[in-house]
């Protein structure tokens, strides 16, 4: 097998777009024979004389020279393309048929089909791309929001990768620091003091905690934030659900214990991913089902990241309170939002029962979209509160994630070392590790093992 670490030398093709009809497909073919493999089935200028980065229109021929289809092809020639390499962009009819013969063509001409993330990853061997960047084409393609689209466009464009770089080349002077001494060892110089030694660490530490500590909005902002509805029996928990969603998502009834399984979705909220779960209304009850499906309830708040407390208004609210608290004795450890519901029926419940500790109570009528409106604001204030995906730099990827909470520990002993007036290299050990995690993020040192797992999970022509 190929190493994925060497420079690909094979000429790949792939189809861009989904395989489904539409009004046009896209068909990349890139290596060093795109342009001579393409010119056997090409009927139109001659590819060799055109110029980069301009768009020619003629017919892609099958093996006998029978026209497939009339085209568009875009020329892009080394290095300044995607890949780096020389590519041509065939934008034919989007018919399956169509595109799966193109191909077939192109391969009978000399191409071989792309492997899963091909591209992306000839783009990363020819250095066009680190791997923060490929992995984030890949955040693009699957985003589902306005905030996960800015975190992962943010990436391409190198912001993460920046931040790692000047993290490591503030620990490459450290070790070079740390290192010359070792060479005078004899003489017992100190380069560094070592005051000014735990200081860039500290700021190090600071900057890499930052980053660790943004990895569980970030993800949120990708995957969708978890908000859970909890309350008792027939509060209104299915109807609010299906308000937010304009949907009818979960059947709605008067017979309370209607909702028993966790039903969830995810809804955009202003430019923010929520991924908003029903739950089955928490009472003390025999009922077997009905039992598990409560038992599901706490599971999932204690997975969310807000609780929207649904209080019913035409029902004490004080017995209610106690219920849902003896049922999630730890609901403070989210986010609450509590909101009082059915004030059609009930406008003036008495919310001096709500506990101190909660924040002001939300009034609404949950089958009335325009009464949700200030719940809708108060979800996105929670969600974003002082971190802007416009303006923060989220951490979204969880290899990432982890191993910059690993180059956050190895600087953490670091810091211990020169505390506790360790020799130099034994505090340059660590630093070299913490460098060798913040080096894999970006893939300047990454094992063949962990770049094909990465790019396996591309999708084919990405
Ligand atoms: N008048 C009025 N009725 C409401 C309101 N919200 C819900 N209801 C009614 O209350 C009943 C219960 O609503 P559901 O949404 O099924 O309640 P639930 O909390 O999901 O109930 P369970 O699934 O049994 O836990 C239904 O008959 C709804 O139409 C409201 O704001 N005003
Ligand atoms: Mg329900």
């Amino acid at each position: 097998m190929e190493s994925i670490t060497s420079k690909p030398s094979d000429t790949i093709i792939a189809l861009c777009t989904p395989a489904a009809p539409a009004a046009l497909a896209v068909i990349r073919i890139s290596g060093p024979e795109a342009f001579s493999i393409t010119s056997k089935r090409w009927q139109g200028k001659n590819i060799d004389k055109i110029e980069s980065h301009t768009v020619s229109l003629g017919y892609i021929l099958d093996s006998d020279g029978n026209q497939i289809d009339n085209v568009l092809i875009t020329k892009f020639k080394a290095p300044h393309s995607f890949t780096g390499e020389n590519t041509i962009e065939i934008s034919c009819h989007g018919s399956t048929w169509i595109a799966a013969a193109i191909i077939r063509s192109l391969i009978d001409a000399g191409a071989r089909h792309a492997r899963h993330g091909e591209f992306s990853q000839t783009a990363f061997l020819n250095g066009r791309l680190d791997l923060t960047q490929a992995e984030a084409i890949a955040d693009i393609i699957a985003t589902s929001s306005k905030a996960s689209a800015t975190i992962a466009i943010r990436q391409l464009k190198g912001e993460l990768s920046n931040q790692i770089n000047t993290l490591s080349q503030q620990l490459i002077r450290l070790c070079s620091l740390l290192e010359l001494e070792l060479d005078f060892s004899e003489e017992d110089v100190t380069f560094a003091s070592r005051d000014s030694l735990l200081q860039t660490c500290e700021t190090i530490i600071a900057t890499l905690r930052q980053m660790t500590q943004s990895y569980a909005a970030g993800n949120a902002f990708k995957n969708g934030h978890p908000v859970a509805i909890a309350g008792i029996p027939n509060a209104g928990k299915s109807t609010l659900l299906n308000t937010i969603l304009h949907d009818e998502r979960a059947i709605v009834s008067d017979i309370p214990g209607t909702t028993r399984d966790i039903i969830e979705d995810t809804v955009e909220i202003s430019g923010i991913l929520f991924r908003i779960s029903d739950t089955a209304g928490l009472r003390i009850t025999d009922d077997k089902i009905e039992n598990t499906g409560i038992k599901r309830t706490i599971q999932q708040i204690s997975r969310a990241a807000i609780t929207i407390i649904l209080l019913d208004a035409t029902v004490p609210l004080n017995p209610q309170i106690r219920q849902i608290t003896q049922h999630i004795p730890d609901l403070n450890r989210t986010k609450i939002i509590p909101v009082i519901n059915k004030t059609d029926l009930a406008p003036n419940p008495d919310t001096t029962q709500i506990p101190d500790n909660w924040p002001e109570p939300i009034p609404i009528t949950a089958n009335r979209p325009q009464t949700i409106r200030p719940l809708i604001d108060r979800l996105v204030a929670a969600t974003i509160g002082e971190s802007d995906p416009a303006t923060t730099l989220f951490v979204t990827n969880q290899r990432h994630y982890s191993l910059a909470c690993k180059a956050l520990e190895a600087l953490t002993d670091a810091h211990k070392a020169i505390e506790e007036n360790l020799p130099a290299d034994l505090i340059s050990q660590h630093i070299r590790y913490a460098l060798g995690h913040l080096s894999e993020i970006t893939g300047q040192i990454t094992s063949t093992t962990i770049l094909h797992s990465i790019f396996a999970s591309f999708c084919i022509g990405k």
